[in-house]
């Protein structure tokens, strides 16, 4: 856990940069992805950590983040793309910079737990479907994707990322490349012999 050894003092930073609500989410996610990793043989304390990082700035003015991810040379389709994906890049920066985490793989399943990838590790999958069933989260099809994580990792993912898809488009909003990448890769991978990447 790197420099924080003690969770109430990681939690009281945490707390801090949310509302409540983002904060009961953000136990949720923790506690989510904790159970998940244990199903699916990530790593728990590492998931956790992850779920306890991955909103860190999502209650950050866009502007903070904006000068974050220029400053970090990010690419002009997310600076120019949908601000909702901002806080997920920009948390991965901010809590190795602040919080001084610097695993690879939490920083890599706090960046990638919105859009998504190619080629998902199994940590970025547990964080990822964590924060689509917390226990605070309630909307249509939540049941399916909760029940698909109790046995199908993968097919879970799918699902919410092809909700998310469906969502986006119905409000004809653009839907980031890697989300699309992150969905065709699982479903083309689905059923293929030594298919799924873990
Ligand atoms: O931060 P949370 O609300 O817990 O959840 P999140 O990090 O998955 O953010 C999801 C929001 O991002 C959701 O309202 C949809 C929006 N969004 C906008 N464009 C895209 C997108 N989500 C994905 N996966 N891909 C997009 O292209
Ligand atoms: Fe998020
Ligand atoms: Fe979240």
């Amino acid at each position: 856990m790197n420099k924080w050894s003690n969770r109430e003092e990681l939690l009281t930073h945490v707390r801090a940069q949310m509302h409540d609500k983002r904060y009961q989410h953000t136990l949720g996610v923790a506690e989510s992805a904790s159970l998940l990793a244990k199903r699916y043989g990530a790593d728990p304390l590492k998931a956790e950590l992850a779920g306890f990082l991955h909103d860190y700035c999502k209650c950050w003015p866009v502007d903070k983040m904006f000068e974050i991810l220029v400053r970090h040379d990010m690419p002009i389709e997310l600076l120019e793309g949908e601000k909702e994906l901002w806080h997920a890049f920009a948390a991965a920066i901010v809590i190795q910079s602040e919080l001084g985490v610097t695993d690879p793989e939490i920083l890599q399943a706090v960046r990638y737990h919105t859009t998504g990838r190619q080629g998902m590790t199994l940590l970025e999958k547990v964080v990822c479907v964590a924060d689509y069933i917390e226990p605070n989260r309630n909307y249509p099809g939540v049941e399916e994707i909760r029940a698909l994580a109790l046995h199908d990792l993968d097919a879970a993912l799918s699902h919410a990322l092809g909700g998310t898809i469906r969502f986006l488009i119905e409000k004809q909003k653009t839907v980031y490349p890697l989300t699309l990448i992150a969905y065709n890769d699982l479903v083309s991978r689905k059923g293929r012999v030594g298919g799924f990447n873990g």
